[in-house]
């Protein structure tokens, strides 16, 4: 789809120009900008005062180097960035990816999005995110410590418990938060709230682990509910990854009755027609760190297959793409349609590419964009620092509740907002509109910044 609009399509020249190499974070902005068309015609002031040219440009962004030393006595030196894109809704928040595809476009992408889900959410977050080309994989727990503080001791000068607050991402889980949390707290004396995601025994949440994966099928449950009559039981499920989005969505789907048959890595998939057993999963890929292809040599009746983007050629009634962003394109999303699928709802960012993202509104399924059905993720970051800043903690419960009661108001505002603005069941619309009007109203009120 074209961009109508002369403002919005000059906002989208701008940014192509200013950086012509940042395709994500072209990819991101365009998606946005997008579904703007019908909001300009209706509410043109909440777009005066440059307000597009100022959402497009992150207020600040680090970029620094992070020397470390290797376990053979070797200077390794990675590229880092800490992005605080908008904090007209709250502080900077969003997570940190340590991946050797790191770079700027990747992290701008990632924070944008970051925004209009945090405001989602309903809490006062800000968006940011940040990370490093740092290659986690084959890397000793010391020199992952090493490198975790020597990144630390640079970002250090540029966060706070109530101005930026980072969380894991790809690459970054309880492990690498443990080694930041720790390296923060050395050098700046403050004990809580700065990081989320952080051990249960330090200031961390219960449910923070699950939250994303959990609050996917809340918000998938919810859609079918509302979108099909329909529940998850007996659905078959297909999930790529196998990290921590991938793992607590197959977790939950399965509580919910669904069938999960497949889940990948980045180096293939498994494919399991009884169901996956996911704490066989859980021991190779949170304890021993072991290729997911160790999986079919286990567990009898299951096949290993190289490639993970051969994953949507299995038929399932839903698809849930929690590995990265682009890994599911147009081809992937035609065998999926052909297949039967009744729902793709995204847990990783923007994995769907934009002609699977048409496909999918085209042929009217029920499609959910990351940026809303992943949001539980942050969301729980936001009751573990509402914990931290109370000095308690909340049982599993009360996080639970919390959490399902966050996504269900995400969907109905999300599939409100596409209706009202004349594009019912449009979940992408809804995504965008909904975000962006609490965060164009609080710019806008905050005057010219
Ligand atoms: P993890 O590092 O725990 O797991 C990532 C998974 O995705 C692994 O299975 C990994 O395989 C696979 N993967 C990573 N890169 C690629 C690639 N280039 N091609 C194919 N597969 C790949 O990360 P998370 O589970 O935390 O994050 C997954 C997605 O969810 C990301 O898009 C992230 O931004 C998003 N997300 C995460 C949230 C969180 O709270 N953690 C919250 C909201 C969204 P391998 O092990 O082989 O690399
Ligand atoms: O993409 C995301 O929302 C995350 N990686 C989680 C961010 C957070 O601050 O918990």
């Amino acid at each position: 789809m074209a961009l109508e609009n002369r403002y919005l399509r000059e906002v989208y020249e701008q940014v192509c120009k200013k950086d012509p190499d940042q395709k994500e974070f072209q990819q991101a902005v365009y998606e946005v900008l997008q579904s703007f068309e019908p909001v300009i015609v209706k509410t043109p002031a909440l777009f005066e005062n440059g307000l597009l040219e100022r959402l497009v440009e992150p207020e600040r962004l680090v970029t620094f180097r992070v020397a470390w030393v290797d376990d053979r006595g070797k200077t390794q030196v990675n590229r880092a960035f800490r992005c605080q894109f908008n904090s007209a809704i709250g502080p900077y928040k969003g997570g940190l990816r340590f991946h050797p595809s790191v770079n700027t476009s990747i992290i701008k992408f990632l924070g944008f999005e970051q925004i209009f889900k945090n405001s989602l959410t309903g809490l006062p977050m800000g968006g940011g995110k940040g990370g490093s080309d740092f290659d986690p994989k084959g890397k000793s727990d010391v020199e992952v410590m090493r490198f975790a503080q020597a990144f630390m001791t640079e970002m250090s000068k540029y966060i706070g418990a109530d101005t930026d607050i980072p969380a894991g991402d790809i690459g970054v889980g309880a492990r690498e938060i443990g080694y930041l949390f720790g390296q923060y707290k050395r050098i700046r004396n403050e004990f809580t709230g700065v990081l989320t995601g952080k051990g249960l025994a330090f200031g961390g949440s219960l449910v923070r682990k699950e939250a994303t994966g959990y609050g996917l099928l809340y918000f998938v449950q919810e859609a079918l509910a509302t979108m099909r009559n329909e529940t998850m039981k007996d659905k078959i499920t297909v999930i790529s990854g196998s990290g921590n989005v991938a793992l607590y969505a197959a977790e939950k789907a399965q509580q919910l009755g669904a069938r999960v048959v497949a889940m990948s890595d980045s180096a293939g998939f498994i494919y399991d027609p009884n169901g996956v057993r996911v704490e066989v999963v859980k021991q190779l890929k949170e304890v021993e760190r072991a290729r997911i292809s160790k999986y079919a040599e286990l567990v009898p009746g299951s096949e290993y297959h190289e490639g993970c983007r051969r994953i949507w050629q299995i038929p399932c009634d839903v698809a849930l793409p929690c590995a990265t962003q682009n890994e599911l394109d147009g081809e992937d999303a035609k065998a999926l349609l052909k297949n039967g699928v009744i729902a793709v709802c995204e847990g990783a960012n923007m994995p769907c590419t934009p002609e699977a993202v048409d496909a999918f509104l085209a042929e009217k399924i029920v499609f959910s964009p990351g940026k809303a059905s992943n949001a539980g993720g942050v969301a729980t970051s936001g009751l573990e620092m509402c914990q931290n800043s109370e000095r308690c903690c909340w049982t599993a419960e009360e996080v639970d509740t919390r959490l399902q009661q966050i996504m269900i108001s995400i969907f109905h505002n999300v599939f409100d907002a596409a209706k009202e603005y004349g594009m019912e069941g449009n979940l992408v619309a809804g995504a965008n509109i909904a975000g962006f009007l609490k965060v164009a109203s609080a710019m806008q009120a905050q005057g010219i910044f």
